[in-house]
């Protein structure tokens, strides 16, 4: 029997990640991260699939596309995260859990950075733990899976 699928999205300006502001990001690159995870989900019998986007339009996409083919999805929405009322209403209709994940604590950062219009189509949020939220979301999903 095939493992089950979870979706990773990244959204815009993670691709830089490493590269700038590691005080508040972290030293990691994406694909540091994405190749933690690859390692976290076969540990936990699970699978991953990994995208990053700069574009709403695509992400969006993205989350449709997962609808029927992934069993959970973990999204760090980064800059859509207040304004993409689009982004929530294409995780509103996927039916599995989701985690939103952020690198920093946004609540302790400037108040732009919150209130998430994401949260609200989110199981649960994880942020402030770096690099290692990615992991812990996917020790969150292992456990909603039915
Ligand atoms: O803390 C997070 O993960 C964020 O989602 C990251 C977003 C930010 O807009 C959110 O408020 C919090 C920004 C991602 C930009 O990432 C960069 C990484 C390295 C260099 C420049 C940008």
């Amino acid at each position: 029997m095939s493992l089950p699928l979870i979706a990773i999205l990244n959204g815009p300006n993670l691709n830089l990640l490493g590269q700038r502001e590691p005080e508040i990001y972290g030293h990691e690159t994406l694909g540091d991260i994405e190749t933690a995870c690859q390692a976290a989900a076969a540990a936990l019998g699970m699978a991953v699939e990994c995208r990053q986007s700069n574009c709403e339009g695509t992400l969006v996409t993205w989350v449709q596309e997962a609808r029927h083919r992934t069993a959970g999805l973990i999204i760090n929405p980064a800059g859509y995260t207040t304004c993409s009322v689009a982004l929530l209403d294409a995780l509103l209709a996927y039916p599995g859990p989701v985690v939103e994940v952020h690198l920093s604590n946004i609540h302790r950062r400037e108040a732009f950075r919150t209130p998430s219009l994401i949260s609200r189509a989110a199981q649960g949020v994880i942020c402030g733990f770096g690099a290692r939220g990615y992991g812990l979301a996917l020790h969150a999903l292992a456990g909603l899976l039915p």
